[in-house]
């Protein structure tokens, strides 16, 4: 079986974020899918505060074979280039390098260019559905041209197989392999619901792998992973890391109300919008140990609002903010300044 190493590179906003904030839940899943026919490792070099001498270290250690590198934010462009250009280098000019995850599925041709022949393959869109089969083709000597959502260099042409198989279904998943992460060193578990999100704003990179669809889990599977992690990790935060968690107010009330059928003492964090909350929503949110929502506002400015394509007002943004306190719930807010704006209009955002 081949050794198939996965990196995420340490944060290139390291000292804003903090270490570590959250498990890399993208390569962990693909790890899982990966499992049954390879050898799996994960280095997640943030959680760690890994430098690149001591990811080789781990790679001699491990073998690797193959190397995927999760270039999932665009500030990880350059550290995703420079990890791989010293591995090959300083471990393998042999090995090949996959880069994937959401800046690179977003700028794939930019980071496979700029990367200067020291990455091979940029694997667009959901790793789980388009790694099982390059790694095949790869191990097999087959033909690439015909698998969906790749981008790589043949006799110096530039190669683009098209967009990327977005699966419909998440329920046919299995559970991201957390034994191969450094569980300890997280503050508290990320765990998705869903994927995608109905909305378009400008500035925002969900597109990029879902497209348009949004697909939801079934509830009873989202209960079962933070049961798995109640039980076998120490922390009882979760956050719902899902692009918009409350887009579906009927699918939030059912996994709520299984969150109550099976008496989880957890407390937990999402990400939202103003404009999909309401008075019963937000209640039982409040029930089930929600301690903050953080909702994308972006802007006090209607105009920057209309602009970034946010599909809200300012009306409904004090009104579930007054909503949100009504219930005793904390939320933090989303900010941007994506569009060329004076000081004294960023400033009106403040005082809203
Ligand atoms: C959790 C999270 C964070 C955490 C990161 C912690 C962690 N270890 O994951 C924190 C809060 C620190 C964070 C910070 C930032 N984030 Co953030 N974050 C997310 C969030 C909400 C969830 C990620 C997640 O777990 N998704 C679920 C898993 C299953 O999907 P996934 O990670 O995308 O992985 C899949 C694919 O991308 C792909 N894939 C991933 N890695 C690899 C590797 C290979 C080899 C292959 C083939 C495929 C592959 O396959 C995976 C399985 O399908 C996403 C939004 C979202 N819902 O995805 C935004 C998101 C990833 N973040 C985003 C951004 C912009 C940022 C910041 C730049 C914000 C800022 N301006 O400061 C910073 C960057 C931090 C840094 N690295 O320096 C954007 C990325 C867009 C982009 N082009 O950069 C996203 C997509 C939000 C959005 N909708 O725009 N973030
Ligand atoms: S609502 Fe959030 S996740 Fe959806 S498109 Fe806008 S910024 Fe992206």
């Amino acid at each position: 079986m081949l050794n198939v190493c996965l990196i995420s590179p340490n944060y290139a906003l390291r000292d804003e974020f903090g270490s570590p904030a959250d498990p890399p839940l993208g390569i962990a899943l693909i790890a899982s899918v990966l499992k049954k026919n390879y050898n799996l490792k994960i280095i997640d070099a943030n959680a760690l505060n890994l430098n690149f001498k001591d990811i080789l270290k781990k790679l001699n250690e491990f073998k690797a074979q193959i190397i995927g590198i999760s270039c999932n934010y665009s500030p990880l462009h350059n550290a995703a280039i420079n990890l791989a250009e010293f591995i090959k280098k300083n471990y393998s000019p042999q090995v090949k390098i996959i880069a994937g995850g959401n800046h690179a599925s977003a700028l794939a041709e930019y980071l496979l260019k700029s990367s200067q022949g020291s990455i091979d393959y940029i694997a667009m869109g959901e790793g789980e559905e388009i790694l099982p089969k390059l790694l095949n083709a790869l191990e097999n000597n087959l033909d690439l041209s015909n698998l969906k959502g790749l981008l790589y260099y043949k006799d110096n042409t530039l190669i683009n197989t098209g967009k990327a198989f977005i699966s419909n279904n998440l329920n046919s998943l299995p559970m991201p392999d957390y034994s191969l992460l450094p569980m300890k060193k997280y503050l508290r578990y990320n765990i998705i619901s869903m994927r995608g999100c109905p909305y378009n704003c400008a500035y925002c990179a969900s597109k990029i792998i879902s497209g348009y669809k949004v697909r939801y889990r079934e509830p009873e599977h989202v209960i079962e992973e933070i049961k798995f992690l109640l039980d076998n990790y120490g922390h009882k935060h979760f956050w719902f890391s899902d692009d918009t968690f409350t887009s579906n107010i009927n699918y939030n009330l059912k996994l709520l109300k299984k969150i109550k059928e099976n008496n989880l003492k957890i407390t937990w964090s999402c990400l939202t919008r103003v404009n999909v909350v309401n008075e019963e929503l937000l209640s039982n949110m409040k029930e089930t140990g929600c301690s903050y929502i953080s909702y994308g506002i972006e802007s006090g400015n209607q105009d920057i609002l209309n602009k970034m394509g946010k599909k809200i007002n300012l009306q409904e943004i004090k009104e579930t903010i007054k909503l949100t306190h009504n219930q005793a719930l904390n939320n933090t807010v989303f900010l941007s300044s994506v569009i060329r704006e004076k000081i004294k209009k960023l400033f009106k955002t403040l005082l809203i």
